[in-house]
C-alpha cells in the first residue's frame, strides 16, 4: 500500500511539475553496502551480521539496512556461529531482527528458528536500542530475516537467509 501511495504521489508530482520522480522511486542508493552488513572469520567459522532496522525510508522504513522484500540475501554454511547486532533505527516503530521459516508471509512473521531473535519478538526493540545475540544454524534450507512485530513482515520487512551445506558465507543484494 505504501508503495502504491508513493507511486500515486509521484504521478501527481510529475503532472504538476513535469519533472521526473526518479530520485523518489530509486532504490539504488542504499545506506549500507553488503561488506558493511556481513563479515566473517573463516578459521573460526564465525559470521557477523549487522542489521539496522529502519535504516532508511525504503518501504516506509520497513527494511533491514535499507533492504526489503528479499532484496538482501545472506548465505551461511551449516554449523557456523552467527553473531547478530540488531539496531532499531526507527523513531516511529519498534522492530526486531529474527530468522524465521520461509513459509507464507503472515501478520506475525514466520516461526522463529534457531532461537535467532532479538528480545521481545512481538513488541520489538525501542527506538535506538541495540540487541546482540548469536545462534548456530543446524538445518539446511531457505529462511527469512524478518521483523516479527505484528504487521511488519507483511509490510515488506524481510530478506533472505540461507543455510548452505558447505563453503563460505556470502551476501548479495
Ligand atoms: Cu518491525
Amino acid at each position: 500500500l505504501l508503495v502504491r501511495i508513493r507511486s500515486w504521489i509521484c504521478l501527481v508530482m510529475v503532472a504538476l511539475t513535469l519533472t521526473g520522480c526518479t530520485a523518489l522511486q530509486s532504490s539504488s542508493a542504499k545506506p549500507y553496502r553488503p561488506d558493511q552488513i556481513m563479515k566473517y572469520d573463516a578459521s573460526a567459522k564465525t559470521a557477523y551480521i549487522t542489521l539496522v532496522a529502519g535504516a532508511d525510508s525504503g518501504y516506509g522504513g520497513f527494511n533491514f539496512d535499507g533492504y526489503s522484500v528479499g532484496q538482501l540475501s545472506i548465505k551461511i554454511p551449516l554449523g557456523w556461529k552467527v553473531y547478530v547486532s540488531c539496531k532499531n533505527n526507527s523513531s516511529v516503530f519498534t522492530h526486531t531482527c529474527a530468522i524465521v521459516q520461509a513459509g507464507p508471509i503472515t501478520p506475525t512473521g514466520g516461526k522463529i528458528v534457531f532461537g535467532a531473535t532479538s528480545p521481545h519478538p512481538l513488541t520489538g526493540l525501542p527506538y535506538g536500542a541495540v540487541a546482540n545475540y548469536s545462534f548456530t544454524p543446524n538445518k539446511l534450507g531457505k529462511y527469512r530475516i524478518s521483523c516479527t512485530v505484528i504487521g511488519h513482515e507483511a509490510d515488506g520487512m524481510w530478506d533472505w537467509f540461507y543455510v548452505t551445506k558447505s563453503g563460505l558465507p556470502s551476501i548479495s543484494v
